[in-house]
C-alpha cells in the first residue's frame, strides 16, 4: 500500500560541496532521510517513468537508506531502480552505470571521506542524467523542495532482498540488482593496457593498494588481484565496514598513515595507493615519495597518452582553483586548454560533456576524465600503473623527470577543522572586505598583487557562481587561497591553500618551501588567534 505521510520541512537540508552530510544519528531521526528524498524528486520535478540508479558505500545506514528510497521511488511511480548487490556501489561505479545503461539519475549514498559509523556521519547525494553530480541549479531546487514540503510518499512493504542477482518487482517498479564491479572492471579494461600494467606486476614490481575498510576492496581485488595479477596482499583494509574499521577514510598521508609508514620504511613496495570511503579520491606514493595530488594531475595530463583510452591526446584540461598550477605549466607547453572552476567535481561537469576537458582534478587527492562524470580512484590508480609500465621509471624518477621538464609547484594545504563557525566565517568575512585594498600592501614577508573572491563563469551555460574562496597572488608569483569547507559536519572547518613556483630546486620540504606563504596568510587572516588554534589539524 502506498501511504502519504504528512510532514514539515526540516531545517539544513542543504546540499554542500558534494550533497547533503549530516551525522548518522541525525539521518536516523525519524522522517530525516524521507523528507529530503522526497525533495529530490520533487526538485527533479518528479520521478515517474523513471529510471534510476541506486547504491552506497556500505557505511552505518546504508542498508536501511536503500530500502526507504525504494520503496519512495515505487510510491512515487518510478519504472525502474538499478541497485548495486548488498545496496553498494563506488561513488565512480555508479556514475558509470547512470550513463552505461542510460539512466534519467542516481542515488548515492556516502559522505565520502568523512568518517562512518554510528557515530559517524552519513550523506545522499543526487546525480543528473549526464552521471555526475547534480549541478547548483538543481541542489537549490531541491533546497527549496525541502524548505516547502508538506507530505512524503512510501510503500508499505518487506524489504527486498538485494544479494540476489536479477530483477524483482516491488510494486509497479523494477528493481535490478547488478554486481557493482563488473561493468565498472570493463570500463577500465578499455581505458589502460591491462597486458602492459599485468606485465610490469609479472615482472616483480610491487604494490600495496589501502581500500581503508571503504568501498574500493572489492573494485581492487577484481581488478589488481583477478585480473592484473597482484598478489592477494596488495590490497590492504579490503573488507568493506560499517564503521571503516574506525578510521577516517580519507587517502592523505595523515589518515592512510598505515600505507604510509609502509612506503616510508626500509622494504617498502615499488607503488602505493589508497582510496576513500566512496572509491572517488585517490593517494598515490612511490617507495619512499608522496605525490601530491596536484602534482600527480600534472604527471596524469603530461602522460595520459601512455593508455590507450587517451592515446588521441586531451582535447583539455580542468582543475578546481585551489588545485596548483602544476597542471597549468603542462597545459601550457602541450598547448591545451586549461579552466579553473571551482571546489566540487559537479562544476567539471559542463565541460565534460561539451568535449572542451578531458582530464580533470583537485587538489583534495581526486582525479578523473571524461570515462565518467566523478572523480575516480581506481581509475587514477591504474593510470598511475600505466604510466609506469610504459616508462619503466619508479614513482619518484617520474617526478623528477617531470619537475626537470616544467618546474614544481610546491603546494600544501593546510586544514583547521572543527572550529567554532562564527569565527571561521567571521575571518573569512573580514578578509573579503579588505580584498580591493590589498594590493601592494605587505603581508608579513611578501606583497600582495592580486585578491579577489573567486567567482566562475561556466563557459559552456554561462552560469555565474560566486562567493567560491579568496584568492590572493603575491609579487614573485606565490599564491594563497582559503575557503571554508562545504562537507563538514561539526563546527567549520577552514582550508588555506598554498604554493609557490620553483624552477630548479625540487629537492625542498614543501612547508619549508612555504614558509613565507604560510607567514604571509597569518599575516593577512591572523588565523591562530581568531581561531584560536597553534597548528593546523590535517597537513597535506
Ligand atoms: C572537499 C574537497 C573538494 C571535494 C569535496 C568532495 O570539499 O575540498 O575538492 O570535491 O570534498 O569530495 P570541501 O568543501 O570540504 O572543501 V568527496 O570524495 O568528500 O565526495
Ligand atoms: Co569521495
Amino acid at each position: 500500500m502506498i501511504q502519504t505521510i504528512p510532514t514539515t520541512p526540516i531545517d539544513g537540508q542543504k546540499p554542500g560541496t558534494s550533497g547533503l552530510r549530516k551525522t548518522t544519528a541525525t539521518f536516523r531521526q525519524p522522517g530525516y532521510l524521507e523528507n529530503f528524498v522526497q525533495s529530490i524528486w520533487d526538485g527533479i520535478g518528479g520521478v515517474a517513468g523513471k529510471v534510476l540508479v541506486l547504491g552506497g558505500d556500505g557505511r552505518a545506514f546504508n542498508a536501511e537508506a536503500v530500502q526507504i528510497i525504494l520503496k519512495m521511488a515505487v510510491a512515487s511511480g518510478a519504472a525502474k531502480v538499478i541497485v548495486g548487490q548488498g545496496g553498494l556501489l563506488s561513488t565512480p561505479a555508479a556514475s558509470n552505470l547512470i550513463r552505461a545503461r542510460g539512466a534519467d539519475g542516481g542515488i548515492i549514498l556516502s559522505a565520502s571521506h568523512n568518517p562512518g559509523g554510528d557515530d559517524g556521519d552519513f550523506g545522499v547525494k543526487y546525480n543528473t542524467a549526464n552521471g555526475g553530480p547534480a549541478p547548483e541549479p538543481v541542489t537549490n531546487a531541491i533546497f527549496a523542495a525541502s524548505a516547502a514540503i508538506a507530505q512524503y510518499h512510501i510503500l508499505t512493504a518487506h524489504d527486498l532482498d538485494l544479494n540476489a542477482l536479477g530483477e524483482t518487482g516491488l510494486g509497479e517498479m523494477t528493481v535490478e540488482v547488478v554486481d557493482p564491479v563488473s561493468d565498472y572492471a570493463a570500463l577500465m579494461e578499455t581505458l589502460f593496457d591491462f597486458d602492459a600494467i599485468r606485465a610490469l606486476i609479472a615482472s616483480g614490481f610491487s604494490l600495496r593498494f589501502d581500500a581503508m575498510h571503504a568501498i574500493t576492496g572489492p573494485y581492487a581485488r577484481e581488478i589488481l588481484v583477478n585480473r592484473l595479477g597482484a598478489p592477494e596482499a596488495s590490497v590492504m583494509n579490503a573488507v568493506p565496514l560499517p564503521d571503516f574499521g574506525g578510521g577516517h577514510p580519507d587517502p592523505n598521508p595523515v589518515w592512510a598513515h598505515e600505507l604510509m609508514g609502509l612506503m616510508m620504511g626500509a622494504d617498502a613496495p615499488d607503488f602505493g595507493a589508497a582510496s576513500d570511503g566512496d572509491g572517488d579520491r585517490n593517494m598515490i606514493v612511490g617507495r619512499g615519495c608522496y605525490v601530491t595530488p596536484s602534482d600527480s594531475l600534472a604527471v596524469i595530463a603530461a602522460n595520459a597518452t601512455c593508455a590507450p583510452g587517451y592515446a588521441k591526446g586531451l582535447a583539455g584540461v580542468a582543475r578546481s582553483m585551489p588545485t596548483s598550477a602544476a597542471l597549468d605549466r603542462v597545459a601550457d607547453a602541450r598547448g591545451l586548454p586549461c579552466y579553473a572552476t571551482p571546489t566540487g567535481w559537479k562544476f567539471f561537469g559542463n565541460l565534460l560533456d561539451a568535449g572542451r576537458a578531458t582530464l580533470c582534478g583537485e587538489e583534495s587527492a581526486g582525479t578523473g576524465s571524461d570515462h565518467v562524470r566523478e572523480k575516480d580512484g581506481l581509475w587514477a590508480v591504474l593510470m598511475w600503473l600505466n604510466i609506469l609500465a610504459t616508462k619503466r621509471l619508479s614513482v619518484a624518477e617520474v617526478m623528477q623527470a617531470h619537475w626537470a621538464e616544467f618546474g614544481r609547484n610546491y603546494y600544501s594545504r593546510h586544514d583547521y577543522e572543527g572550529v567554532d563557525k562564527t569565527a571561521a566565517e567571521a575571518l573569512v568575512a573580514d578578509l573579503r572586505a579588505q580584498l580591493d585594498k590589498l594590493a601592494d600592501l605587505p603581508a608579513g614577508p611578501l606583497v600582495v598583487s592580486e585578491a579577489e573572491d573567486f567567482s566562475y563563469t561556466d563557459p559552456v551555460d554561462r552560469s555565474v557562481t560566486s562567493g567560491q574562496g579568496i584568492q590572493i597572488k603575491f609579487e614573485g608569483g606565490a599564491r594563497l587561497v582559503l575557503r571554508l569547507s562545504g562537507t563538514g559536519t561539526h563546527g567549520a572547518t577552514l582550508r588555506v591553500y598554498m604554493e609557490n613556483y620553483e624552477g630548479s630546486e625540487f629537492g625542498t620540504d614543501p612547508q619549508a618551501a612555504l614558509v613565507d606563504v604560510i607567514a604571509a596568510a597569518e599575516a593577512l587572516a591572523g588565523i591562530k588567534t581568531r581561531l584560536g588554534r597553534e597548528a593546523p589539524d590535517v597537513v597535506t
